[in-house]
């Protein structure tokens, strides 16, 4: 995982005043995420288990006169700017851009005065590895323009509005899981969600206590149609829900499991039933064991949601599959591929002093079978967007 080097808010802070001369008014922060467990569960209206990442993406910003949006990205080196007229409906700004003035939209769609603002944006939040990279910037824009404007939205309702940037404007028909963590996480906890009722509870993960630690392998898979094979997921668990009589998956319970696949005629649906309604049983296995402090037993968890994953949910890629078989070889209590799938990161549970080691068994099976070598990185569960002093 290379980013640029030096402090992501500063590099924020600094291309402010590069770009627009004076002092930014404020740094607004927000983490990309990794999901502990709860694997396309959030559409269906089931459980996840993410946390954030001490990786970052940080808006540096003040308030410009009218109704204009002036935004530059340390990534891409542009800037570009947006008018009212632009954002009054979806698909007139593309790119990343599309990310910052959904925001914009969506607030103004739900009523409130958005003000004009001028924005530099750094990030150390890897693009297109599954790890949040939008979520993080729509969240971190979100958060700037409601304290630039003394706006109120409790922290409840602001997932759905960076959500609704990205289904409608943007077009991406992603569930609310992402934006919920990068929202709602804090420091050393995971986030139990439920996407039904959008209600939490902070789950304690101390991997230091435990002796543990979660490795972050980048699979640097190039992503394979990842946008229509994730929609047609949807349209699958849809078809199902919809054949078994029920509102989501989530109304099928594990017990019922076999009467219901008994009910489906296909046999791909089967395959996807099975995969949601096993995973969001192993999310709440999962918060049974950490609510007990039981870090270490998650592991055969992890491992059994990847391979509903790659078998019934049919969303891995060779290289993703590889990292987690070299991990689970080299001694990790669990691994499994994390987001969205056709790619981005695996992540595995790995005793705190044998991370290196597990680290380097992946690359070199990797590199056997000719790979494009991956990126690493040990994380804990690091703290959701914020204001930055
Ligand atoms: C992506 C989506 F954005 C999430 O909503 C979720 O569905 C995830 O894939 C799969 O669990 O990250």
């Amino acid at each position: 995982m290379t980013n640029p080097t030096g402090d992501v808010a500063e590099r924020a802070a600094e291309g402010f005043t590069k770009q627009y001369g004076g002092k930014a008014t404020g740094r607004w922060a927000a983490p990309g995420r990794v999901n502990l467990i709860g694997e396309h569960t959030d559409y269906n209206e089931g459980f996840v288990l993410p946390f954030a990442l001490p990786l970052r993406t940080v808006v540096a910003a003040d308030r410009q006169d009218g109704d204009q949006w002036t935004v530059w990205s340390e990534l891409s080196g542009e800037t570009i700017t947006f008018g009212a007229d632009d954002i009054a409906e979806p698909g007139r700004v593309t790119g990343w851009g599309a990310y910052v003035a959904g925001v914009v939209w969506a607030l103004r769609e739900a009523g409130h005065p958005v003000p004009g603002a001028r924005m530099a944006i750094a990030s150390d939040v890897p693009l297109g590895s599954g790890l949040s990279s939008s979520a993080a910037l729509e969240s971190a824009v979100l958060a700037a323009l409601l304290d630039l404007g003394g706006l109120e939205l409790s922290p409840e309702l602001q997932p759905r509005l960076a959500q609704r940037a990205e289904n409608v404007y943007v077009g991406a028909p992603t569930g609310i899981m992402d934006q919920s963590a990068v929202i709602r996480c804090r420091a050393g906890h995971a986030l139990f969600l439920d996407c039904r009722d959008e209600s939490v509870e902070q789950i304690p993960f101390d991997l230091d206590a435990a002796g543990l630690a979660v490795l972050v392998i980048d699979s640097r898979a190039p992503h394979r149609h990842a946008d229509g094979e994730y929609a047609a997921r949807r349209r699958s668990c849809e078809a199902g829900a919809s054949a078994l009589g029920v509102t989501a998956l989530r109304d099928v319970g594990v017990d019922q499991l076999d009467a219901a696949l008994a009910q489906l005629d296909d046999e791909e649906t089967r395959r996807r039933v099975r995969h949601v309604v096993t995973e969001d049983q192993r999310v709440l296995d999962t918060v049974a064991l950490l609510r007990a402090a039981r870090v270490r037993d998650i592991g055969p968890l992890l491992t059994a949601s990847h391979v509903s994953m790659r078998d019934d949910f049919e969303i891995t890629v060779p290289e993703i599959d590889t990292a987690v078989e070299a991990a689970l070889a080299a001694g990790a209590l669990g691994a499994r591929m994390t987001g969205g799938g056709f790619g981005g990161c695996v992540l595995a549970l790995v005793e705190a002093d044998r991370a290196d080691e597990v680290a380097a068994a992946v690359t070199a099976a990797y590199a056997e079978r000719g790979f494009t070598a991956p990126g690493t990185l040990t994380v804990v569960p690091a703290p959701g967007a914020t204001r930055l002093p």
